[in-house]
């Protein structure tokens, strides 16, 4: 064990130390202790709520979902005390999408917002309206990516469209306004704000903090440049895959060695311009260094600068290439998250300073996974399980501590903090409470939960070029149909003999029952969340 390890070990032993304590207060909102435990009896008064959502997190790099490539302590505070989900999924894995399941409880085809391309009609019933309604104060900040201006919220102050890493521009309540420094450290800035001086301590509050990061083009700080440089990052399994009998995954624009630019990516636009742009993204990333302030720009150049000189005179080609934009893909992200997991670290570290920590829930999660190489890739919008899961986690005052495996989307949000909130949860919002979760570990005595999960996404044509598709998921196994002009191809998977849905085993003899029962479910979900996809499809091939 090194010097790294030890202290993370002894680091964690004081944080579970800590939150182990015995504590007593059930009524006020400021004394720290955990609300339920007073008398054994649930709190009289609603919890506060702090849903931090990063965006395009992989569960692949949160040490408490056992990765090897980082070490996330903040994030993983809440595992420590709280419920890490490991069965957690998204209803359309995309930004927009995600974040409109998220406030309507609903899947896309039902709130609208299909694809990153709408526009969302603020005038629909939302969790954060209905919780308003509750008694609560609500607020988001960060990364909101819907187009129109939220509306349900007492205090926003958002990034504008996907946001910039650097010097970013915010919308406060309608008034733009440029803030000097890094994203990551701006958001916590105003959110730690909001919650000391902005909102009104007699109420209980919900607030929805959104990280730009660790999002394209995984800009890291400047004081992160080079974290992870001595960091052994070895090549997924399949990341020299050749999409046989996958026609949807050959046909995509998400590879890191041929569709990742080497300048807006990768960082290496050279003084003398003689590493080709590779196209606008190119100059576009050219751009984005050219916006730096002279004191950022020093920092980059004097961590980038050599890095270049080095990529230059190597003039890798082939595979040494595709493994060297893989690996600096990777440290650049890594060392994005590390900044996250400090600016989290700075949140949960308030919450116990003022006591908040014993009566607010506190949710950690990302608006989808991501492709860390596996198949080839970065980025997202498969129904595959890297791009399908999110990570989740969740510290609930005097609740459940441990791992949890039931399927969790993130369509249950909304049903969640409403029953917790004692709000009417509205029939028509289609995930369901995740509430006696957080409490217990375990489904509410006599109720149901659900054995299977439904997918679907839209963005097609598009960026990426991902085919529409939707899908249900099991236990084991995986049903994917491909649609549209130039695509009609359906896929199965045995996820416990090929987790990295290698082998597409639809039309395979020997799956047939299990086929047809896969078709029945995905019928009996399309059914429940009134998606009539299949049969218009049907219906217009006939
Ligand atoms: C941008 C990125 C894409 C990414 C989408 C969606 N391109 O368009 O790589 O897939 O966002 O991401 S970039 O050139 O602008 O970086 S999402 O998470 O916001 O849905
Ligand atoms: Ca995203």
């Amino acid at each position: 064990m090194g010097p790294i390890d030890e202290a993370m070990t002894k680091y964690k032993k004081a944080i579970k130390a800590v939150l182990a304590l015995p504590v007593a207060c059930t009524v006020c909102y400021g004394c720290g202790q955990d609300a339920s435990d007073a008398d054994g009896q649930e709190d009289r008064k609603p919890l506060n709520i702090i849903y931090i959502m990063s965006d395009d997190h992989s569960y692949q790099t949160i040490s408490a979902y056992g990765s090897r490539l980082i070490e996330t302590p903040n994030i993983d505070r809440l595992a420590d005390s709280g419920i890490v989900f490991t069965n957690s999924f998204v209803a359309n894995s995309i930004s927009g999408p995600s974040r409109a399941c998220l406030l309507t409880g609903k899947h896309s085809h039902k709130n609208g917002f299909t694809d990153n391309t709408r526009t969302f009609d603020g005038s629909q019933q939302t969790f954060p309206k209905l919780l308003r309604q509750a008694g609560y104060e609500t607020a988001v900040i960060g990364k909101w990516h819907l187009t129109s201006d939220p509306t349900g919220f007492d205090y926003w102050n958002i990034l504008v469209g996907q946001g910039e890493y650097y010097d970013p521009v915010f919308i406060d309540n309608g008034e733009r306004k440029v803030i000097h420094g890094y994203a990551t450290d701006i958001t916590t800035d105003i959110a730690l704000d909001w919650l000391k001086n902005k909102r009104d301590p007699e109420k209980p509050f919900c607030l929805l903090l959104h990280h730009k990061a660790p999002h394209r083009t995984w800009m890291p700080d400047t004081a992160d440049l080079g974290a992870f440089d001595d960091t052994f990052i070895p090549l997924p399994e399949n990341f020299y895959d050749d999409y046989e009998g996958r026609p949807a995954a050959a046909a995509q624009e998400m590879e890191i060695g041929r569709d990742m630019n080497l300048i807006y990516d990768l960082k290496m636009a050279d003084k003398e311009g003689t590493v080709p742009t590779g196209g606008w993204l190119g100059d576009y990333g050219r751009e984005l260094y050219a916006r730096l302030s002279p004191e950022q720009k020093a920092a980059w150049d004097a961590y980038y600068d050599p890095i270049i000189e080095r990529f230059k005179a190597d003039s890798l080609t082939g595979d040494a290439l595709t493994e060297w934009k893989y690996r600096r893909y990777m440290r650049d992200y890594l060392s994005v998250i590390q900044s996250l997991d400090r600016n989290i670290g700075r949140v949960l570290d308030y919450l116990m300073e003022s006591g908040l920590w014993g009566n607010t829930l506190v949710i950690y999660t990302s608006d989808q996974g991501f492709y860390m190489g596996e198949h080839g890739w970065f980025d997202k919008r498969f129904m595959y399980e890297e791009s399908f899961r999110t990570p989740l986690l969740a510290r609930y005052p005097g609740g459940f501590h441990g791992e949890v495996d039931a399927f969790v989307q993130n369509i249950d949000h909304a049903p969640t903090f409403l029953e917790m909130a004692g709000a009417p949860v509205p029939d028509d919002i289609q995930g369901g409470s995740y509430l006696s979760f957080l409490r217990t570990g375990k489904v509410e005595r006599g109720k149901h939960w659900r054995k299977s999960l439904y997918y679907h996404f839209y963005e097609y044509p598009g960026e990426h070029s991902v085919r529409r598709h939707y899908g249900v998921r099991t236990d084991r196994w995986k049903l994917i149909h491909f649609y549209g002009d130039d695509i009609d191809c359906w896929e199965l998977y045995d996820l416990k003999k090929d987790p990295h849905e290698m082998s597409n085993i639809y039309g395979s003899r020997s799956y047939r029952r299990i086929q047809k029962k896969l078709h029945k479910e995905l019928r009996r979900l399309q059914a429940l969340y009134d998606d009539p996809v299949e049969q218009e499809l049907a219906l217009g091939n006939q």
